[in-house]
Order: C-alpha cells, then structure tokens, then sequence
C-alpha cells in the first residue's frame, strides 16, 4: 500500500515537473524571445548597418566620455565614414591597450556592471579592421576582408533589444498585421481626406521642419461665438481665457508618453523639475511616482475617453488635476458646424456635464483644424501613404508644448532601451500597434519627431528622451 502510494506520489511529481517546465518554455519563448526576433526581422540591410555604426558609435563615445576626453555625440546615424573617423580618434586619443565600455544595464546577466572591450591597434590606416574582441556583454567582429568596412555585431543578449528609432522607419518595418491595418486605413479614409500638399522632393532639414511646424500648425481652441459655439450654454462652459492666457509661457516642459517602456525608468525626479508636465488620457501617476513623476500640469484626453462610459471620465480623481484639453477627429475639410452636428464620438454633453460639475477647473476644445495641419505636414514628409486618420495626443501634446514652452523634453515617444510590447505601463496589455501605430500614423509621426530633435541619440537610448525647442525663441525666414 504504502509502496504503491510512493509510486503514486512519484508520478504526479514527474508530471507537474514537465508540466512546469514546459509552461516556462512556453511562456519564455512568447515573453523573452519575441521582442528580440520581431526586432531582427523589421530590419532591413541599410537599417541594420546603421544599427551597428550607431551602437558602436556611442560605445566608443562612452568610452571616451569615462576618459573625460568627449566627442561631439552624433544626432544621426553614424555613416561609415564617421564611425571610423571617430573610431580611429579613439584609438589615437586612449594610452591604454584597450577601451572599455561600462554599461549599467542591469539586466545584463544580473550584474549592474558589464564591458565591452576593444583592443588597441583594430583599425590601420587603410581603414580594414582586424578584430575587435568579444568580452562579456556582446561579440562584436570586423569582417576582416581587405578594404572592407562592413561592421558585424552578433548580439547575445539585451543589446539586440534596443535601437535607436530610425527615422525613416516605413511600413516595411511593421510585421504582417499592421501592414495590413495600415493600408486598410489608407484605403477606408474615414475622414474623406483629399490631400491636395505635395511630398516634398528633397529631406527637410530639422530647422526647416521646425519652422514647417510652427507656421503651419495653429494650437488653438473653440472659443464662445465660434461657428455653432454661439448659444448661451457654450458661453457658460467656454472659459473665459482664452489657451494662451491659461498655458504658460512656462521654461520647460515634459510630455509623458502613456507607453510601457517608462517602467522602471525612475525619470519621476526629472519629470516632475519642469515647469509643465503633460500627461495623456487615463495615465496614472499614483503608484508609479518613481518612473512617470507626481506631477499633472495638463492632461490632454480623446473624445473616447470623455464619452465612454467603461472610461469613467466623470468618476475618476486622476482627470481632476490640471488643465484639460479634449480632442475629436474632424472630417478632413468640415467647418466646426459640420464637425459639431456629426463628431466622432459625441462628446459634447459630456464636455459640459464636466464643466457643471468642475467650473473651477480649466478645460478646453481643440479646434480640429490642428489634426489636419499637423497630417498634411506628416504626409508631405513621407514617402509613403500614411493612415488617412488624425495623429496621435502624443504628437498634439508635443505641438501644444512647443507652442507654450522655451523647451520641451518628450520622454518614451521615441521607444529607450527598455522598448516593449506592452502597451500602457499602467496595464498589463501587450501590442505592438500602441508603439508602431494602426490607427494613428504613430510610426510617421515618430520619425518626425526624431527628425527635429535637438538631444543626443544617447538620451533616446537611455531615457527614450528628446529635446524640442519652443516656437516662441526659434527663429524661422520671413515667408
Ligand atoms: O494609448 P494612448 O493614446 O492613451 O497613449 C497616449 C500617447 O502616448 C504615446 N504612446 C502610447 C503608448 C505607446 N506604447 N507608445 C506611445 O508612443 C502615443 O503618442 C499616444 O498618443 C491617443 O492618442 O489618444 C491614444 O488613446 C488610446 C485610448 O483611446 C486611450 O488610452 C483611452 O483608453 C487609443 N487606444 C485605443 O483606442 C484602443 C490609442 O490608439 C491612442
């Protein structure tokens, strides 16, 4: 009896432990490998290159950097050329026989230190690299063909993770699923888009971009005795100041991107020392001060958000700090009068519910003729067709602040080191249409973004931070 209750006993501990052990195979593979792979897969040769030269790049510039001996950092990728002139700089600049790179990636096997070496006399003068040495953290060899100056990194571990957003991401970039969601938009076109701009010829250089933006894109809102705004109930729920009297001019402002990739980030701090922090839709602070900050100075939420019940707009504390700005898809070419008899969600008797309810607290309506400024521009930039639909609050957050602020800084729009495929760092959902877009050209508007930053790539790398001037100081030539 007793042996065959061993036996018994036995069997049930062989079966849980396969049991165990496959579920974490399974769940290792979905989790650990997924993001990795998809990563390897979006990349095309040219995108790869650049990958490299970039990671190698910022490691010899960090190595330089421990040396107090800094190079410029690059904003772009690094080309060859630039690589191996920095490279070779380095190589003059460093008595010692080898650099070393320290990382703080705690992840790298567990430890909170990790190295690449690179051992001295890599490049000679005909510029064809012998070898570089692999050592902890990842293998890095030089094709050592004659005259070649082709770099290639195997990646073991957390480095294939992460790179820096490319900014001529395109659709190509996207897995199967979102491709097609893409051109479905395209194709759909909800909002009878008839783009009539033309794609510019030539790149726009930052500059250029920047002053397309701030003389294109008007950051205003409805105002009492705007077309269909003219009753008396619109003129008790309008504020009386106007946007511009209510925001700022404030010296320095942080956008949060609502993404998961803020996790553990511990950028509260730093948030939290700007004049204005912005924040989108239902993202929470409480409970996540360490990583997103305490602080709410404006809060902009989509007209879903106000409408749908589930959202809970009216019960929620979090809505009830700051100043609010809501927004609506408009049709493409409606006026407000056509926009307000058939909006996308009717949030409009909500909008006043909430004023009634909290007339102390500032709260505006984005007049729709923004999206659409804000589109053409994204479209005219873009090779390809974009999702015929309004961008993001992300990219009207960061006009918004541009407007009113001397500098602003946008933390994990531009995916950091920590990029993932959830989606909010306050729910456990996971997709990677909240980064890379379905319904938003998020994707395009990201390459815009890292078209005008003014930071080093290292703060993209690091903190999924960039630094935008304000439209007050910048200067553009008279048109
Ligand atoms: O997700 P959402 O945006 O609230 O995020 C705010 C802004 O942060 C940037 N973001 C977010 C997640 C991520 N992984 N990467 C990012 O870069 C984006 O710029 C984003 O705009 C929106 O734009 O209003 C949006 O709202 C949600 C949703 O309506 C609200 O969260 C309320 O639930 C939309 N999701 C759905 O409709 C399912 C989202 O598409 C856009």
């Amino acid at each position: 009896m007793a042996r065959r209750r061993l036996w018994t006993m036995k069997k049930v501990f062989f079966f849980t432990s396969v049991t165990v052990l496959c579920l974490y195979m399974v769940f290792y593979k979905m989790c650990c490998q997924k993001g990795n792979l998809l990563l390897r897969n979006r990349l095309n040769s040219t995108e790869a290159k650049s990958l490299q030269y970039n990671l190698i790049q910022w490691a010899v510039q960090e190595a330089l950097r421990g040396k107090e001996d800094t190079l410029q950092p690059s904003h772009a990728f690094a080309t060859p050329a630039s690589f191996w002139k920095s490279f070779e700089a380095a190589q003059n600049r460093l008595l010692s026989s080898r650099i070393s790179l320290r990382t703080n990636n705690s992840r790298v096997n567990g430890s909170s230190k990790s190295e690449i070496r690179f051992k001295k006399t890599t490049v000679s003068k005909n510029r064809t690299p012998t070898s570089v040495v692999k050592e902890d953290l990842s293998r890095i060899f030089f094709n050592t063909a004659a005259k070649s100056n082709t770099v290639k990194l195997n990646f073991k571990n957390q480095w294939n993770s992460w790179m820096i957003w490319n900014e001529e991401s395109s659709s190509n970039n996207l897995n199967r699923r979102l491709q097609t969601v893409k051109n479905n938009y395209v194709s759909m076109n909800k909002y009878a888009v008839n783009f009539t701009g033309t794609k510019k010829l030539k790149k726009l250089n930052s500059k250029e971009l920047l002053c397309e933006l701030k003389q294109r894109v008007q950051v205003v809102s409805i105002e009492y005795g705007d077309e269909s705004f003219t009753t008396s109930d619109w003129r008790e729920c309008i504020p009386n100041k106007n946007l511009t009297q209510a925001l700022g001019p404030f010296k320095t402002c942080a956008v949060v991107a609502s993404a998961g990739s803020i996790l553990r980030s511990r950028l509260g701090r730093e948030i939290d020392a700007h004049d204005a922090v912005l924040r989108f839709n239902g993202a929470p602070t409480i409970g996540f001060e360490s990583d997103v900050g305490r602080r709410t100075t404006i809060r902009i939420v989509n007209s879903q958000v106000i409408s749908r019940r589930e959202l809970k707009f009216h019960d929620q504390d979090l809505y009830r700090t700051g100043v609010l700005l809501a927004w609506d898809p408009a049709p493409y070419s409606a006026n407000l009068t056509e926009w307000f008899k058939h909006p996308d969600y009717n949030f409009f008797d909500h909008y006043k519910r909430y004023r009634k309810s909290n007339p102390n607290q500032p709260f505006y309506i984005i007049n729709p003729k923004m999206q659409w400024q804000l589109w053409d521009i994204l479209q005219e930039n873009t090779a390809e067709e974009i999702q015929r639909n309004p961008p993001s609050s992300g990219l009207m957050g960061i006009l918004l602040m541009m407007t009113f602020c001397d500098q602003t800084d946008v933390y994990e729009f531009l995916p950091s080191k920590r990029k993932t495929d959830l989606c909010h760092y306050y729910e456990r959902f996971q997709d990677q249409a909240c980064t890379m877009g379905a319904y938003h050209p998020l994707m395009f508007e990201k390459n815009l973004v890292k078209r005008i930053n003014q930071g080093p790539d290292e703060e993209i790398y690091l903190k999924g931070k960039v630094t935008l001037p304000g439209f007050r100081t910048f200067e553009c030539p008279e048109t």
